[in-house]
């Protein structure tokens, strides 16, 4: 796969060596912040007052392993256009270096992990502007930064770009065990066939997890992975001190000895110390002509640190490694660290979440120079004058500019309703509404942005594929049709395309949808990103999707086709608990709608609030069941109703003994069984339920209002049952588990049977399969009538 040069973004205007005068201020920052990090953690563990007990946490191993990598990028590599992922457990190391930048206050450190103080994992919403990618479940931040200069190819080639925005390299500062996480490789797959660009992964190679220390041989995986999706490895292994000694006495086997040296080895001898490599060298390297001058040219201490002089912390050598890169192939940086380095807890196999005594803490802060009372101080104990660190900060790249979260226009979203249907399903008008979008051209078609793991016309966003085309970063054309080969899919792919075709990776779906969805912070673009996958497999990608949602991202996700209505299909693929995923994800609002109006509603509400400062993520749970539509328009009112979660489909009469309440699907049913009810109970009501997420979140506010003193308040549902009898029968329904509806018994005071979804489908028909599971409408009639026998007692 050829990679284009044109397409390099990066200005090195730095390349290669480093002058001793800049070494020696980035050396001083690297120990300042390497004891700031560690005092956060100390502070919060020892000194803090606990009033619960707990264990508060922190990863002084994790952070010493990765504070010479992060302290060379964000003092000197970085430009404030790049884009970073931090592994989670260097939160500290991160929070330290925003300090030293007067981005973050003393304050934030000095409440490390407590309410409002900084976080423990780096996260975009609660630390404030720099973090550009969440972290903490290992990974997913990594794959990120993959999908995010893709994102950032699409933003530009489509002229997305925020006003002034210039792109940047995405980076990410990951933990050698991260690679253990499938979604990575899985990434890394779909990110050779859209031939990324502009992309560092540095692999802080410490060789340690959490429980234990890796096979010293995974580095020659890695390369040979990342060698096979075409990107460049650059092996950072010893540092400058070590290369030296490489060309000395006995230099050569030195180095040969650690390259075989087990990491459980090199780890113990690390930890234990300035006495334990001289005897060892000279048992495993007996006959070795120059070994004995070499000994003798150190004493234990310096021995020990020429024998821990890895390269992944020596300036040196990583500030000439990233410095030096030229284009925009993807690069793989192995660093060699030491878990721990320049700690008392360094290369111990339980270092992880280990953490100083305040004695070795005491020891630490006299090694690290900081005199007592001066440990939050940002300068003290450093040979270099305060001023002079200022003036170096100063004029840090990364700090130069303007903030690095960037806002864009709304786009104004029209008014979506479809042309009436005598019948008709939720997935076939999804498609209808992207398609009609397709043709327009008005400004909401044009920020919008699909994508699908591998169902994108089973889940009928063709026709939208038609109209706008695949994207790639190179032109593609379309063979079969260049073969005149006859077929209803047009799949051109270009740099104008607006479908992000992606291979059957959920995952992968979730992180595309979490890059888009950022795309207005990270590049001042506004992206509306529609994602559709088969609704059971949310539960494939669902950790992602979960950190799409923890950082905000604004995507709508359509999980199509839902439940066992899709009967034939089988067990497999029905869906029963995606409804409780939607209630209960924050930052994701669930809609399961019956009706093409309302879903034409929902979609025109949901492409405002993935707009809204305080809005959010969409999910539509969609259905191909073809079903009769009611032949009615929408007011303003009902829209609203529709959007808030709930309205009448037939309303109750005053007092009214019993109301049907179904969601999506199953509205037939419903229906039914309410129209056979009518005789005996005839005021019975008929409740749509298009949104049980909306209408549970506006119930809960209502109270949480009422409880802040504002009495009048009353939510959508409260209004709506307190139409009934006090001690009303209320049957719900849903294709799904049912206690997505069940907690309407909790709103007034009347009972529910809640009908749904509890265990696996089976292949049958939709007759079949709704009287198997008890949500047809005998088994709703059933329920009413076994309720309504128990509430006359
Ligand atoms: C998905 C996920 N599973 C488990 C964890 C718990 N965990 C935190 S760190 C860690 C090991 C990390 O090792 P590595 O990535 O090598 O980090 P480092 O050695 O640099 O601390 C694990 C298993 C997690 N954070 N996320
Ligand atoms: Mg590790």
């Amino acid at each position: 796969m050829t990679q284009q040069a044109s397409l390099r973004v990066v200005e090195n205007d730095n390349p290669g060596i480093v002058s001793p005068d800049r070494l020696a201020y980035l050396d001083a920052l690297e120990k300042k912040i390497l004891w700031l990090s560690s005092w956060m953690i100390h502070n919060a563990n020892y000194i803090r007052p606990s009033r619960d007990g707990l264990k508060v946490g922190g990863h002084q191993a994790s952070c010493a392993s990765a504070t010479t990598i992060l302290t060379a990028l964000y003092m000197d590599v970085l430009r404030p256009e790049d884009r970073i992922a931090v592994k989670p457990h260097a939160s500290p190391v991160y929070h330290a270096i925003m300090h030293m930048f007067g981005r973050q206050d003393l304050s934030t450190l000095q409440d490390f992990r407590k309410l409002g103080g900084a976080q423990s994992y780096p996260s975009r919403t609660k630390d404030g502007n720099d973090v550009d990618f969440s972290t903490g479940s290992v990974g997913l931040g990594v794959a990120e930064t993959l999908f995010a200069a893709l994102v950032q190819d699409y933003a530009r080639l489509n002229g997305h770009m925020g006003e002034g925005v210039k792109p940047g390299r995405m980076v990410a500062l990951m933990g050698d065990a991260e690679l253990d996480e499938g979604n990575v490789f899985e990434a890394l797959l779909e990110g050779w066939k859209y031939d990324v660009g502009n992309l560092w992964w540095i692999i802080d190679y410490n060789r340690q997890s959490l429980d234990g220390v890796i096979n010293h041989m995974l580095f020659q995986k890695i390369q040979s992975f990342f060698g096979t999706v075409d990107w460049n490895v650059v092996t950072l292994k010893y540092g400058k001190k070590l290369e030296a000694a490489g060309h000395g006495p006995a230099g050569e086997a030195v180095l040969d000895w650690i390259d075989k040296c087990p990491n459980d080895l090199y780890s113990a001898l690390t930890f234990k110390g300035p006495d334990s490599w001289r005897d060892r060298l000279k048992v495993e390297l007996s006959g070795t002509s120059g070994l004995a001058t070499f000994l003798d040219s150190y004493d234990d201490e310096t021995l020990h640190s020429l024998m821990t002089n890895l390269a992944g912390h020596d300036m040196t050598s990583i500030l000439e490694a990233f410095n030096s890169v030229e284009g925009d192939t993807p690069c793989c940086f192995v660093a060699y660290t030491i878990k721990g380095y320049g700690t008392p807890l360094a290369g111990h196999k339980d270092n992880h979440a280990g953490m100083m005594n305040p004695e070795q803490m005491d020891g630490f802060q006299r090694m690290m120079n900081v005199p007592e009372g001066a440990e939050w101080d940002r300068f003290a104990g450093l040979d270099i004058a305060e001023d002079a660190l200022q003036a170096f900060l100063d004029d840090v790249p990364f700090v130069q500019g303007p903030l690095r979260r960037h806002s864009a226009p709304t786009v104004s979203v029209p008014d979506l309703t479809l042309p009436p249907a005598k019948k008709a399903s939720t997935q076939q008008a999804f498609g209808q509404i992207l398609h009609e979008l397709g043709k327009g051209d008005d400004d909401l078609a044009a920020a919008l942005v699909t994508t699908s793991p591998d169902v994108t016309v089973s889940t009928n966003l063709g026709g939208w594929v038609n109209q706008r085309g695949l994207f790639n970063r190179h032109e593609r054309p379309d063979v079969f049709r260049e073969e005149n080969v006859s077929s209803i899919q047009k799949w051109v792919r270009s740099q104008s395309g607006q479908h992000f075709e992606l291979g059957i990776a959920e995952n992968n779906l979730f992180l595309m949808l979490g890059a888009l969805g950022l795309s207005e912070p990270l590049f001042g673009a506004r992206l509306l990103p529609v994602g559709t996958l088969y609704d059971p497999f949310v539960n494939r990608g669902l950790d992602a999707l979960n950190y799409a949602c923890y950082q905000d991202a604004r995507f709508m996700v359509v999980g199509t086709p839902a439940g066992v209505t899709l009967a034939p299909e089988g067990g497999a693929h029905q869906s029963v608990n995606t409804p409780l995923v939607g209630m209960s994800m924050p930052g994701l609002a669930y809609f399961e709608p019956a009706f093409i109006d309302e879903l034409a509603a929902i979609m025109g509400w949901g492409f405002e609030h993935m707009q809204a400062d305080v809005g959010g993520a969409v999910y539509l749970r969609l259905s191909t069941r073809t079903i009769a539509q009611p032949d009615r328009s929408l007011s303003p009112a009902d829209k609203a109703a529709i959007t808030t979660g709930a309205y009448w489909l037939s309303p109750p009469a005053a007092g009214a003994e019993l109301a049907i309440i179904y969601a999506g699907a199953v509205a037939p049913e419903a229906m039914a069984a309410h129209a056979a009810l009518l005789d005996d109970i005839p005021g019975a009501g008929l409740l749509a339920v298009t949104s049980p997420d909306r209408l549970h979140a506006d119930w809960l506010d209502a109270k949480r209002r009422r409880r802040a003193g504002e009495r009048a308040a009353r939510a959508l549902i409260e209004t709506m049952l307190g139409q009934l009898a006090p001690d009303a029968v209320l049957i719900t329904v849903i294709d799904g588990h049912p206690t997505a509806l069940s907690w309407l018994g909790a709103v007034g005071s009347q009972k529910v049977t809640a009908l749904g979804v509890e265990g696996f489908g089976q292949s049958g028909d939709i007759e079949d399969l709704y009287r198997v599971v008890g949500i047809d409408e005998n088994s709703i009639l059933d329920a009413a009538a076994s309720a309504c026998l128990t509430r006359l007692g």
